[in-house]
């Protein structure tokens, strides 16, 4: 017998099945993807990975190398909030340093 089924002990009486559902949702998840372009120096990138995405030295040369070949690599995965701010950091960072470096997020 579930939880929350009552036991009648035998009186006639019936009981009604129910299932309490918590109504919270997972947060929507949210990539930040970084863009190629043809001026911003290799190092910038690679630094702006290990800064803004605490990744390793191999794994920011590994995404800026996926992202250089490809077009766009993805730098994480993160809440929408998190990821809003990472690709509001990127960009002006790149600005400030007058590259054109672009990030965007995408729902996942
Ligand atoms: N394509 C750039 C170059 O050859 C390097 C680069 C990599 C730029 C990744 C942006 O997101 C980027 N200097």
């Amino acid at each position: 017998m579930s939880d929350n089924q009552k036991d009648d002990k035998g009186k006639g009486k019936t009981g009604v099945l129910t299932k309490t559902r918590p109504k919270t949702k997972k947060p929507s998840m949210y990539k930040v993807l970084m863009l190629n372009d043809d001026y911003t120096p290799m190092d910038f990138v690679v630094h702006a990975l290990l800064t803004f995405f605490q990744k390793t030295e191999d794994e920011a040369v590994q995404i800026m190398l996926n992202v250089h070949q490809t077009g766009v690599g993805i730098c994480g995965v993160y809440s929408f909030e998190v990821a809003e701010t990472k690709v509001m950091q990127v960009i002006d960072h790149a600005r400030r340093n007058d590259h054109p470096l672009q990030c965007t997020l995408e729902k996942e």
